[in-house]
């Protein structure tokens, strides 16, 4: 994405959705901004003032058809988006006329804008940092309330602040570790090991935190992927229409009913959820479309953030069901024990304890008491109180996380950029310990300090560039 000299074209592209709408925008950056659209827009005065809207027709500079009637904003130099001079127009929402826009725009001198080229060169431009750039991303493809929030919070630069003061702390640690080798053979001691054993443990602290918070944070940007399993008939697709609030699924009385992988997307608390019913796991099908359905209900346990097994109360777990736990992830395993409406009164934990006791299932819980707390729940899918009652536990971490108003970390270049900080530091902080030289310290401290850097864009290269800008659409 490094345009070189082509960062100087004046560009133009549609900048909302492609197709028919009431109104579309056609957004103009650079140096010939307003001469080009002035020779269409007669209207414009000399001078615009930044910030004012103009109405007035389009006429085309060859043909002298009139296009459209229009609203020109006009944004000056230092104060747009990009950092350019900036004019967008809102034309009648038609393909044909923004077409029409474009090209007389672009036989007039103007070049058609790169998919995320506005944003590249607000961060050229330094109106943005990578992150920021990065989170306009995100909350244009924002899928539910919170993901929204968590970018508009990146956008306003919350995660940058955080990160520029670890740069500092890296930083002053640098220049005092560079100041000992200068003074090393006077002997001289520029700064104790213990003051940079604190600024550094400081640093450590902070990263941390935040690489732990991407789990969340990707959840939050991403949604959780659940996935429904266990044997035919338990009530898979009765609690996928009740969790999606919506009759998406079939559901009969006959074991094997549901024999694709059926998705849904659905939002709770302003999370979004998607939810995978799958075709009943059962040995001895011989039924090829029911056999295809079960390899692919396996295979979406893997890809899911949680696994919701599913089995009938009244007869309990069988041998077969405790075999399918087993193949299961018990961090990631829910248990809900379907039907409970055939009961007068509440099923106790009792039971499924002695049963699930001899699983290897269970020997792999670290914590067994939280597991039934937490991530066991009797329902019926007859009963709407389920849905509530699960998801509110799903998203606990997160409304935790929320409530602190914690930074979260959602995107996965940041992840891999402070994992590789936190590497360094604590490396760095063990040098420190071992009473090993400046010379060390100052080299291990430096990928860090770069690997920040990079996050923040403060260095970057094609190869950065290309990864977070691929991404963009045309017009961003
Ligand atoms: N009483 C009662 N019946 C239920 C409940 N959940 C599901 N059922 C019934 O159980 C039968 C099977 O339900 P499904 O939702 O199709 O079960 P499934 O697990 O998707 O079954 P397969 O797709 O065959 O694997 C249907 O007759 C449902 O009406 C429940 O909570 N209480
Ligand atoms: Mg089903």
């Amino acid at each position: 994405m490094i345009l070189g000299d082509r960062d100087k074209d004046t560009i133009c592209a549609v900048s909302t959705p492609h197709g028919v709408g009431g109104i579309s925008v056609i957004r103009v950056s650079g140096p010939l901004t307003l001469s080009l659209v002035s020779k269409l827009g007669t209207f414009l005065p000399t001078h615009p003032e930044s910030h004012k809207i103009y109405y007035g027709n389009l006429i085309s500079a060859e043909s002298g058809d009139e296009i459209d009637e229009v609203l020109v904003s006009y944004f000056k130099t230092g104060r747009s988006f990009t950092g350019e001079e900036v004019i967008e127009i809102s034309c009648h929402g038609s393909p044909v006329i923004c077409q029409t826009i474009l090209n007389n725009l672009i036989q007039l001198g103007a070049r058609a804008a790169e998919p995320g080229e506005f944003t590249y060169r607000a961060f050229m431009n330094g109106k943005l940092d990578l992150v920021q750039a990065e989170s306009v991303l995100s909350l244009i493809e924002s899928q539910s309330q919170q993901a929204a929030k968590l970018a508009l919070r990146q956008l306003k630069g919350t995660l940058s602040q955080k990160l520029e003061s670890i740069e500092d702390d890296m930083t002053w640690i640098l220049a005092h570790a560079e100041a000992s080798i200068d003074f090393s053979t006077e002997g001289i001691k520029v700064v104790e090991d213990d003051v940079v054993q604190v600024r550094l443990s400081r640093i450590e602290s902070q990263l941390n935190e935040l690489v732990g918070t991407f789990k969340v944070g990707k959840l939050l940007k991403d949604g959780f992927h659940v996935v429904l399993t266990g044997l035919p008939n338990v009530g898979k697709s009765s609690l996928l229409n009740l969790f999606l609030e919506d009759e998406r699924a079939i559901v009969t009385e006959i074991p094997g009913t549901t024999r694709d992988v059926i998705h849904g997307d659905t939002s709770y608390k302003g999370v979004k959820f998607t939810f995978i019913d799958t075709a009943g796991l059962r040995d001895e099908t011989t039924d090829l479309v029911e056999r295809i359905g079960i390899q692919k209900s396996y295979e979406a346990h893997q890809e899911s953030d949680a696994v919701f097994f599913v089995y009938d109360v009244e007869s309990g777990l069988s041998a077969e069901e405790l075999q399918v736990l087993d193949t299961l992830d018990p961090q990631k395993t829910y248990i809900l024990g379907n039907k409970v409406d055939k009961f007068k009164s509440m099923p106790g934990t009792d039971l499924l304890q002695t049963q699930l006791m001899q699983s290897k299932f269970f020997q792999k819980i670290p914590d067994k008491s939280a597991f039934f707390t937490r991530k066991v729940f009797f329902v019926s899918a007859l009963d709407k109180k389920a849905r509530s009652l699960v998801l509110d536990e799903l998203i606990a971490e997160v409304s935790d996380l929320q409530r602190q108003n914690t930074v979260l970390v959602s995107n996965a270049r940041h992840f891999e950029n402070l994992s590789k900080a936190l590497e360094n530091t604590t490396r760095s902080k063990s040098l420190v310990d071992q009473g090993m030289g400046s010379e060390f310290l100052a080299l291990e401290l430096k990928e860090a300090l770069i690997a920040i850097q990079e996050t923040l864009g403060k260095r970057f290269d094609d190869q950065i560039m290309d990864r977070v800008f691929k991404e963009f659409c045309i017009g961003k």
